[in-house]
């Protein structure tokens, strides 16, 4: 297949500007008949009359034109299109096709679950129901009409608000909807299921009283509870942070048990991952509530960004995800604590999209190339988009980012635009030039920022050096210098901020501030410094970079101590750990015994000493830095000894502070009922990951300690944390535990997708076998991809130490996996392909494995374009 690219954008030939959909569901069949309003672009240069329409997966019946039914020589048909020549300039189109929503196991288009029908349309599922113009770019009104067997299919629901309902002969219903919005069909969904229903409602600040809707699988509406409180948070917090209120009178949200990602922000019909809506203590835990929360709050946030100022073509994705990931974050930043969620979100950008960025797969923010458009729903397009919106916010200022994003929705109201457009509206309302700065939109690769300090004591000035370069990526050898936005402090020998005043200005401005860094290498003078500062740079990580300091362990610890920026202090420590683990590394590659600097692990000890004051702030100080993430620090990663020698930190620590670890066990319980808020979770997680340590021992005492934790616990979040323990463990408890657990869960999806986890990425030899028996449990489908992820992404992501097994089995079974998942669902194979993505990294021997497991997938004919465009970046 041809590559698709951003250079050849033209406005499509013919608009379409009214669909009505009729859709009689008759097992095996869904029959769609069509009316579409078609006119001519009157903004398209193209002057042909050929109309070609998308259409997929789907037998074309019959067409007309105006009432007229075409003959078969009046049109072309194929796997891909429907081709009518010489059409008139304004007409309606109708067309009747039929398919098998029972066979549809690649759940896009509409297809069967065990509870019914659902949709998934983004990106072009829409061209698998009906023949259409399958481009953001035409937006048209909806009115849909549903027919179905009432006893089978008792909720019929489309988007936007019920105008007429009734029944009909053969113990069928219908129900017809209309949807008063435009909207690209990528945001068209449907579902005739039988699902139960909790209801709620919501007034909006303009006094519109809207109904909410969660509709789960029969019987778990104990379930939904969270879901509609996190959604009347969100609808609140977007009506006071942005002003953007509902503008539907009904919001539905269906969870759905078969679904290929979290969720989607179909109009007024949000269609979820079970993940993502289903929550009881006993079977979610605190960050899957969290994530839930976030997830509720992107969809509904899509609503404004995203669905009423949409993307003018599949490039711009970022405009609508990179902007709903930055609100997502502040909401969450502002529900839960400020700083924990910065440092996980942090967290993630460095292990998943840094990688991505240093890959084969690396593209722009605003992707100006692609083969199919679902491998690029990356962590480059979602969380770097948020990044880069995070960055105007920081140089233009929060004042000026809420003018910017009213002036955003006055003018493209309604629209399908472009990143630049959102661009302009923050240029003109904050009177900035963001010119430079848009190098973040089209430039791929990690910028590196590195820093030098020098202090002239006679002087009294620190001057801080800094100089930006980016690696070269897939198809850019060169980078021209970004505009980063850098916040810095000054901290003073008694961890006091200094005052900050640049070299010609006429005083000092506050003790925080953001550098405009713009040049390949610049230097900012400090003037009136009164002794040597120890640096504090990129607070808050304002920039999506990597930073390069000289600072000394010591500087390090100052921070950790004293640093005013909760981020920074969190990464000083976590840049401490990570220059510890790689020494040590190094050591044990040289058969030397490594060493752990006392400073470091006193360092520790105040953390649990203070760890009353932030307990969730303490978790993520005691949390080292992950495996991946330290294997993309080296120039040829070893797993083994990254393994071992992050391994030897904790077990060295819990040693030293076991009377420590013990204690915080102790004291942080948390008493009462389950409640998932920050406070309360924060506790949790300071006493689990105090556990964690103290299982790192591994000896009777702590065991015995673990599983009783494990049985006595009432909550999902102690539960596992407990049986994460026993599965990394090699005494009896282990084996117990697991089949505990199964029994007592067997029955509720979601949990059993934990309990394969929790053993796919279980450290202990032999994992690869065991992950292999577990493919043949009676519970293991490839057909669920929740299940599929639990599993096999499980493995390949985040069980390094075997996935990247010296003798290439883990990548000769992970390689299998995707060819067979591929039969059933690309969508899901190719992100499981995506698990090679840094095989260029490792040792010769490894990377001859990885090779052949990758052309081994390569020389399957029948491939899809999903995998094979990763597959063919891959080995490029
Ligand atoms: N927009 C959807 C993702 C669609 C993925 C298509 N392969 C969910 C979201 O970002 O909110
Ligand atoms: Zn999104």
């Amino acid at each position: 297949p041809q590559p698709v690219l951003l250079k050849d954008y033209a406005p499509p030939p013919y608009l379409i500007d009214r669909v009505e959909l009729d859709v009689d569901v008759r097992e095996p069949w869904a029959t769609v008949h069509a009316r579409l309003a078609v006119r001519r672009n009157p903004g398209s240069k193209d002057t042909g009359r050929t109309l070609v329409l998308d259409g997929e997966h789907i037998e074309l019946l019959s067409v007309a034109i105006d009432g007229r039914a075409l003959a078969a020589s009046e049109y072309k048909v194929d796997a891909q299109n429907l081709r009518l020549e010489s059409v008139p300039d304004a007409f309606t189109l109708e067309t009747r096709v039929r398919f098998d929503p029972w066979k549809n196991t690649r759940l896009e288009g509409f297809y069967a679950t065990k509870d019914g029908l659902f949709t998934q349309c983004e990106a072009q599922g829409f061209r698998c129901i009906t023949y259409f113009v399958d481009r953001p770019d035409v937006m048209a009104k909806y009115l849909v009409t549903l027919h179905a067997d009432k006893e089978r299919f008792p909720r019929l629901l489309a988007n936007g608000n019920l105008v007429a309902s009734g029944d009909e002969e053969g113990a069928r219903h219908w129900a017809r909807w209309e949807d008063p919005f435009p909207k690209p069909c990528y945001l068209y969904a449907m579902v005739a299921a039988k699902l139960d229903l909790l209801e709620g409602s919501f007034t909006t600040r303009s006094g519109k009283n809207a109904l909410l809707q969660v509709y789960v699988e029969p019987g778990k509406v104990d379930q939904a509870g969270f879901t509609l409180h996190a959604l009347k948070k969100a609808m609140q917090w977007d009506e006071s942070v942005f002003g953007l209120e509902l503008d539907l009178d009904r919001f539905m949200i269906v969870a759905v048990g078969d679904f290929n990602m979290g969720a989607m922000e179909n109009k007024g019909l949000n269609i979820f991952n079970t993940k993502y809506v289903l929550a009881r203590p006993d079977t979610a835990t605190d960050m899957d509530y969290y994530l839930i929360d976030r997830v509720v709050a992107h969809e509904y946030f899509h609503n404004w960004t995203g669905n009423r100022v949409t993307c003018r073509d599949w490039f711009q994705l970022s405009l609508k995800e990179g902007l709903t990931v930055f609100r997502d974050q502040e909401y969450g930043a502002d529900e839960y604590s400020r700083a924990v969620a910065r440092i996980q979100d942090v967290r993630k950008l460095r292990e998943v999209q840094f990688a991505e960025d240093a890959g084969p797969m690396a593209h722009p923010v605003r992707p100006d190339t692609y083969v199919e458009i679902n491998n690029f729903y990356t962590p480059t397009v979602y969380d770097k988009g948020a990044e880069v919106v995070r960055m105007i916010h920081t140089i233009i200022g929060k004042a000026a980012f809420r003018r910017g994003m009213d002036l955003y929705f006055e003018r493209h109201d309604g629209q399908a635009v472009t990143c630049d457009d959102f661009v302009r509206a923050m240029e003109d309302a904050a009177k900035v030039d963001l010119t430079q700065f848009r190098r973040w939109y089209s430039q791929s690769g990690t910028p590196v920022v590195a820093c030098r300090g020098e202090y002239d004591a006679t002087a009294q000035k620190y001057t801080l050096t800094v100089k930006q370069s980016c690696p070269p990526t897939a198809g850019q050898p060169e980078k021209l210098p970004f505009h980063i936005p850098m916040a810095v402090g000054l901290v003073a020998a008694d961890g006091a901020d200094m005052a900050l005043r640049l070299e010609g200005e006429p005083r000092a401005q506050g003790t925080n501030r953001v550098l405009d860094v713009r040049e390949a290498e610049q230097r900012f003078v400090f003037v009136d410094v009164p002794s040597m500062p120890v640096p504090s740079l990129l607070r808050g990580f304002s920039a999506p970079v990597v930073l390069r300091s000289d600072w000394s362990d010591a500087d390090l610890t100052h921070l950790m101590a004293y640093d005013s920026d909760a981020f920074n202090r969190w990464e000083a420590g976590d840049v401490l750990a990570t220059r510890i683990i790689l020494a040590g590394v190094k050591a044990i590659q040289a058969g030397n015994v490594p060493e752990i600097p006392a400073a470091y692990i006193d360092a520790i000890g105040r953390v649990l000493v203070n760890a009353a004051r932030d307990p969730a702030f303490a978790a993520e100080c005691l949390a080292l830095p992950a495996e991946s993430f330290l294997a993309e620090q080296m120039d040829v990663a070893d797993p083994d000894a990254i393994h071992v020698m992050r391994k030897r930190v904790i077990r060295i620590l819990a040693t030293r502070y076991r009377t420590r670890f013990e204690g915080a066990f102790r004291h942080f319980s948390v008493p009462g009922a389950y409640s998932p808020d920050a406070g309360a979770a924060g506790r949790r997680a300071l006493r689990n990951a105090a556990l964690a340590y103290l299982m790192e021992l591994d000896d009777s005492t702590a065991r015995a300690l673990t599983f009783l934790e494990y049985r006595r616990a009432e909550n999902m979040t102690d539960t596992m944390a407990a049986l994460q323990c026993l599965a990394n463990s090699s005494g009896a408890e282990r084996e117990r535990a697991l089949g505990m657990f199964f029994e007592k869960w067997k029955d509720e999806a979601l949990v059993v997708d934990k309990w394969f986890r929790v053993q796919a990425t279980s450290e202990l030899a032999g994992a690869i076998d065991r992950v292999q028996a577990l493919l043949k449990h009676p519970a293991f489908t490839l057909a669920n991809p929740n299940r599929a992820r639990s599993l096999l992404f499980a493995f390949a992501r985040a069980n390094p130490v075997h996935f990247h097994a010296a003798d290439g089995s883990g990548y000769r079974f992970v390689a299998e996996q995707v060819v067979a998942l591929d039969a059933l669902n690309p969508q899901i194979a190719s992100g499981l392909a995506r698990s090679f993505d840094r095989w260029k990294k490792y040792d010769a021997a490894r990377q001859g494995h990885a090779r052949a497991a990758l052309e081994s997938i390569r020389t399957r004919d029948a491939l899809s374009n999903d995998v094979r465009e990763v597959v063919d970046r891959a080995l490029a």
